[in-house]
């Protein structure tokens, strides 16, 4: 199977195999993504995108079938002919500000949370939409990003429930589009498209001789999730680990309490019907925009977090999830400044500052997970980080010590194994539930564990942020 996995710093391709006692991945192709800032607007190259989709898909041949699976909640519009409308925007782009006060006059926080179950973020699909104004008139139907690659490969139009559920705009006791709540803030029903099971045949890849492509997990963190090695019966939370950090619990059904509605928790579904109850943590992009602005070269970053680990613990944190660090930018001179307005010296120097960024990072985990373990009445024995953070030692070192509980870091290529799980079962593989998907990749995968050491103050450093 070819899984294409495209995040928003980079698109892989990967040729994976899954069968009795058998499950692995390979890279046959990666590309950079990233926003394009064109005009006043923050794209995506949404053609360079599909583009390197086929030739991955191409190269990782001969194949039984393709899955696809992206960030959430960007989309494009087409017209009544199925053309592409204008250039899909990237969530990071400002359209959207503002624009939550504007819906929140309309429908409140408690009733969109009481259908939708979902956390209040800018980039929500639902603000994006508003912020379209009367662009939507000429629009037939709104197709998420790996939706809108799954229509142009095989000519159907249909929404993926994992990412369907991103939206803001879908009923999560119902399991069904909020039509009502979709018209009352002046989004027409009919962009829409109906929706379809994850594991589900999408239909034949008419460039690709008839492949099958199948519809995955389409949200990232969904088949992300998948890949979760949590051994039957244990407390486990999830953390998935890359541009941002998806950090929580799963549920066999949503949490919509007032408390899990201050604490800003989503409840995004899952593949089998599951819930990830989690929260957005900024995640590895605050490090990737400081290595930009420092235009310092990716393969630097190994020898800058060594010498992370040698500076001193907790010097420095800042609340990584304020929304300073939401937009690209200067994040070393936002991190200076956050320091200052809560007493503290900035950090001096390159190592500093990565370790600044890496004990805030895992303060937050800390503070998100304790949270989703007090919000369910839950505890949490183990803590399973997945994705690309997986292979940040000091970042799963630190993540335990500040959870105070061991973290077992790994597979690095979850998304892409949990794309490959859900391919594989639906084309006739004996994978029954996701425990069995979690067997296969326990007995397959690299899982390395870290003991919390117990060395430093988290609790002192917290209490720095509201200082
Ligand atoms: C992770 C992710 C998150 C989503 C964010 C924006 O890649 O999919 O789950 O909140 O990107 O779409």
């Amino acid at each position: 199977m070819a899984a294409v996995d495209l995040g928003a710093s980079s698109g892989r391709v990967m040729a994976g195999t899954a069968g009795p006692g058998t499950l692995s991945v390979e890279e046959v192709r990666r590309f950079p993504n990233g926003g394009v800032r064109a005009g006043p607007s923050l794209y995506w190259d949404i053609l360079g995108l599909y583009r390197e989709t086929l030739a991955g898909i191409r190269e990782a041949g001969p194949l039984d079938g393709a899955g696809i699976d992206s960030w959430a909640v960007d989309y494009g519009l087409l017209d009544e002919r199925g053309a592409l409308l204008g250039n899909p925007v990237h969530y990071r782009d400002s359209r959207t500000d503002g624009v939550p006060a504007k819906v929140a006059a309309t429908v409140s926080a408690r009733e969109l949370y009481d259908v939708t179950g979902l956390q209040q973020l800018p980039f929500n699909t639902l603000y994006q939409l508003v912020s379209e104004g009367d662009r939507l008139d000429a629009a037939a139907t709104m197709l998420l990003i790996p939706d809108l690659l799954n229509y142009w490969l095989t000519g159907s139009i249909g929404a993926e429930r994992t990412n369907a559920s991103t939206t803001q705009l879908y009923d999560v006791r119902e399991q069904t589009w909020a039509t009502s709540l979709a018209s009352r803030v002046g989004i027409p029903p009919r962009l829409l498209p109906p929706l379809r099971d994850p594991g589900s045949v999408v239909g034949p890849a008419r460039e690709l001789a008839g492949l099958p492509v199948v519809a995955v997990g389409s949200h990232d963190t969904a088949s992300a999730v998948v890949a979760v090695p949590a051994s039957p019966g244990t407390n486990f939370a999830y953390i998935s680990s890359g541009t941002w950090s998806l950090a929580g619990l799963e549920l066999p059904a949503p949490e919509l309490g007032d408390a899990a509605l201050a604490a800003n928790f989503t409840n995004e579904g899952g593949v089998d019907g599951t819930i990830r109850f989690l929260r957005n943590v900024m995640g590895l992009w605050v490090l990737s925009e400081t290595l930009r602005t420092w235009s310092c070269p990716d393969a630097e970053l190994p020898g800058l977090l060594a010498a992370a680990a040698e500076a001193p613990a907790l010097a420095a944190v800042v609340d990584i999830d304020a929304p300073e660090f939401l937009p690209p930018g200067d994040m070393p001179a936002r991190i200076a400044a956050a320091c200052r307005a809560t007493g503290q010296r900035p950090p001096s120097g390159r190592a500093a500052t990565v370790r600044c960024i890496v004990d805030s990072l895992a303060l937050a985990h800390r503070r998100t997970i304790r949270e989703a373990a007090v919000l369910t009445g839950r505890r949490v024995d183990v803590v399973h980080i997945v994705g690309g953070g997986a292979r940040n030692e000091l970042l799963c070192r630190s993540t335990a010590d500040a959870c105070g509980v061991p973290v077992l870091a790994g597979p690095v290529e979850a998304a892409a194994l949990g794309n490959v799980l859900v391919q594989a079962r639906a084309l006739g593989e004996d994978l029954p539930d996701l425990a069995a998907m979690r067997a296969l990749v326990r007995e397959t995968q690299e899982v390395r564990r870290y003991e919390p050491s117990g060395g430093a103050d988290w609790d002192a450093a917290e209490a720095r942020l509201t200082s």
